[in-house]
């Protein structure tokens, strides 16, 4: 298997070059504008898979070899995008100190210095002003309710107290659940919708590696994604790869239809195109599907390093699907997690999983509380995995 991108002025010379090193065969996996990094190279890139061994010295001036991994982006701009995130990190780690020192204590009036703190991670974690108040005051009313709800007076001991109360506080306002379908009895329908570059599509062949292919479960992967030129073919090839069924389908009949075919399958997943706000009507028929389907599990895919505006924004959008649980990709290009708690908490709707990094099948983990515990109070420190 090799793994090549290719760069040029347009997506029709890159898949030109590439199909005449690679062959006919070759496949195409993904095309996109290159990164800034490797824009030098050309406006757009290309990746394709071809099944043909590896060759040592046919490389053109404008692909790059793949990395050691079948799934992996080529290492150059793997290096980079990994500098660019953890330099992404740090700078929101010195924002969550500078808010911690000189914003939020002034919007927390009364109380011990423990209590201001705990509001301050809170809010440089980016919980919203409003449920990091009510959390805190709950923590505090929880530990000493002779005292008075805001702990006027607790000895320094009570640090301790707090921050485990303060746990207990949060952990009561989410819940998690890292599965996949609703009926474990019968085949499993997980879909996954959300936002155009979520990580659906992506997630979903960590989701089939991880769940499908490690348990020897037989899969078929289904993709509605017909919206774009090509975006179906990333799935396709990744279905090639790992030797599982695919198939692409135009209508919801058709979709149903071919669940119906495959009842023998455990587990099915369905991949669905992203949608941003102007085009939530195009997708009536799947809405109406997927809202009705009572045996289908799905998940909405929303990256961590979005903006808390939008991630309600875009999570009332997808309401019309009926999501059923949340999925948070991208952990890795952000260092605050409270707008995953407080989506969890204001639409009560569990965590399934957590995918920190673009690598395939590694970059994904079962959600769980202590974690995102972890990840809100403490920032996560390094979250991807080694
Ligand atoms: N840094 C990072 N990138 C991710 C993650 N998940 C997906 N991506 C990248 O996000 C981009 C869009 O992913 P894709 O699966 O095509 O999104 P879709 O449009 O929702 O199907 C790709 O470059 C993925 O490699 C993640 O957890 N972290
Ligand atoms: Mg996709």
């Amino acid at each position: 298997m090799k793994i090549k991108s290719y760069y040029s002025r347009t997506v029709e010379d890159a898949i030109a070059s590439a199909r005449a090193e690679l062959g006919p065969d070759a496949m195409l996996v993904n095309s996109r504008k290159a990164p800034i990094q490797a824009r030098h190279l050309g406006e757009y890139e290309v990746v394709f898979a071809s099944l043909a061994p590896e060759e040592e010295s046919n490389e053109s001036d404008t692909a790059l070899p793949a990395g050691p991994s079948a799934f992996a982006p080529p290492p150059s701009n793997d290096r980079l995008s990994n500098e660019v995130a953890d330099l992404k990190k740090e700078l929101e780690g010195m924002r969550r100190v500078l808010t911690r020192t000189a914003y939020a204590p002034q919007q927390w009036a009364g109380g011990s210095q423990d209590s201001a703190e705990a509001f301050a991670v809170l809010t440089a974690a980016d919980v919203s002003p409003e449920l990091a108040r009510e959390i805190v005051q709950a923590a505090c009313s929880r530990l000493a309710p002779q005292r008075g709800p805001l702990l006027r007076s607790a000895p320094r001991s009570d640090a301790a107290a707090l921050q485990h109360a303060l746990s207990e506080e949060l952990s009561n306002r989410f819940t998690v659940e890292p599965q996949l379908g609703r009926n474990p009895s019968s085949a499993r329908l997980v879909a996954l919708v959300g936002p155009p570059g979520s990580g659906k599509t992506t997630t979903l062949v960590k989701l089939a590696v991880n769940y499908g292919l490690a348990a020897r479960r037989p899969i078929l992967l289904l993709s509605m994604d017909t919206y774009r030129v090509a975006a179906a073919d990333q799935l396709r090839s990744y279905a090639a790869i790992l030797g599982v069924g695919f198939q692409v389908l135009e209508t919801v009949a058709a979709l149903a239809q071919t669940i119906e075919e495959n009842r023998g399958k455990e587990l099915i997943f369905i991949d669905t195109p992203g949608l941003s706000f102007g085009e939530i009507d195009d997708a009536a028929p799947l809405a109406h599907f997927l809202s009705t389907r009572e045996d289908i599990d799905t998940h909405l895919v929303l990256p961590a390093s979005m903006k808390p505006g939008d991630l309600t924004r875009v999570g009332r959008l997808f309401e019309c699907m009926r999501p059923n649980r949340l999925l948070f990709t991208k952990l890795d290009e952000t260092a605050s997690y409270g707008p995953i708690l407080e989506l969890a908490a204001r639409t009560r709707k569990p965590l399934s999983f957590f995918a920190a990094g673009q690598r395939i099948p590694e970059d994904l983990e079962a959600a769980s509380a202590p974690r995102l515990l972890e990840l809100v109070l403490e920032g996560g420190g390094r979250v991807r995995a080694a």
